[in-house]
């Protein structure tokens, strides 16, 4: 199945990005409009350290930016921005952002997972919209079965975007829950069904463990599946978010991320520390807390709109 999303909406992700934009991006600019020496190169490398791009970036990126000083030391502010810029989407063009395709007739299933309070019922409901949007049958699969609260939230979001919902009796096994909302979502023949998990400490192994089950449960129901282990991050806590996806990619293994609350940080270079250190693509951005706040991450976008 091959999802084609509506076009992301440029001006949304520039206003979320505004924060990381003025704080990177302008210094950054600001940086190569004086007179360029080795001291702009170690302050550069600084402030890629401070905006979370992580080490392996920051050095390589400086190291780039040196080597076109000392071939051609009379180049512009644009040159060099243009340099960066390029650099930059070359690595992340490297961790394509689409969802896995299924096979046609198939129902494609999407597990959301993560740390609690990272963004994971109000994502379910925001990818449920886009893929709503893009003329796709969705159900949602309230497998929180911690708390009853988390089951209402999916529900009000279910009633307001007019799918259908699955969920279980307050404690009882999430595994079984995912288990019945994949059943239901193929006999109801939808084209996705995207199952919402309690939040987790990456920390607690029995929690890990719980995760595990709630895979079996789904490769139990539709063998092949989760297509998708999505796990949501929250970017505003930096090398926190790494250390998680760590460990969640050890426990189950993880397929892409959804890094939410973008629009909450200055420090944009998670956006590639991430996909770097884990290996695993982020797939889509939540750039607020409306429904239609979730963008499929596109490289060229982000990058341009952090230089604009
Ligand atoms: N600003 C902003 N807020 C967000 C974003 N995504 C989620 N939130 C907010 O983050 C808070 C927590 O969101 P939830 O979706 O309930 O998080 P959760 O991971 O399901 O939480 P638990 O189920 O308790 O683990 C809510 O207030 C959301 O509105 C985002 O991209 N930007
Ligand atoms: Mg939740």
């Amino acid at each position: 199945m091959v999802l084609e999303f509506l076009k992301s909406s440029y001006n949304k992700v520039k206003a979320a990005l505004s924060r990381a934009r003025s704080l990177l991006g302008g210094k950054i600019k600001s940086l190569f409009s004086g007179k360029i020496d080795g001291n702009t190169l170690e302050q550069l490398e600084q402030l890629l350290y401070e905006a979370d791009f992580g080490v392996q970036t920051a050095t390589e990126l400086t190291d780039k930016v040196r080597e076109l000083y000392k071939q051609n030391p009379s180049l512009k502010t644009d040159d060099y921005l243009d340099a960066i810029r390029k650099y930059l989407t070359e690595l992340l063009n490297r961790y394509p952002p689409q969802l896995n395709e299924v096979p046609s007739g198939t129902t494609q299933v999407i597990l959301i997972v993560g740390v609690n309070g990272n963004g994971k019922t109000t994502s379910v409901a925001k990818l449920a919209n886009l893929l709503t949007q893009n003329g796709k049958k969705v159900l949602v699969g309230a497998a929180d079965t911690f708390r009853a609260a988390a089951m209402e939230q999916l529900e009000i979001w279910a009633d307001r975007l007019k799918i259908d919902i699955v969920k279980g009796a307050p404690k009882c096994d999430p595994a079984a829950v995912a288990f019945d909302s994949i059943q239901a979502a193929k006999s109801r023949k939808c084209d996705t069904v995207i199952i919402d998990t309690a939040g987790r400490l990456h920390t607690k192994t029995p929690l890990m463990q719980e995760l595990e089950k709630i895979r079996r449960s789904c490769q139990k129901a539709s063998p092949g599946t989760p297509h998708e282990t999505l796990l949501v991050l929250d970017a505003t806590t930096g090398q926190n978010a790494i250390d998680q996806a760590k460990h969640f990619h050890k426990f189950t293994p993880i397929t892409g991320i959804i890094l939410t609350k973008l629009d909450g940080t200055a420090k944009g270079g998670i956006v590639v520390s991430i996909q770097r250190e884990i290996g695993v693509p982020v797939k889509f951005i939540g750039i607020g807390e409306a429904i239609d706040d979730l963008q499929p991450f596109d490289s060229q976008s982000f990058v341009n709109n952090l230089f604009d």
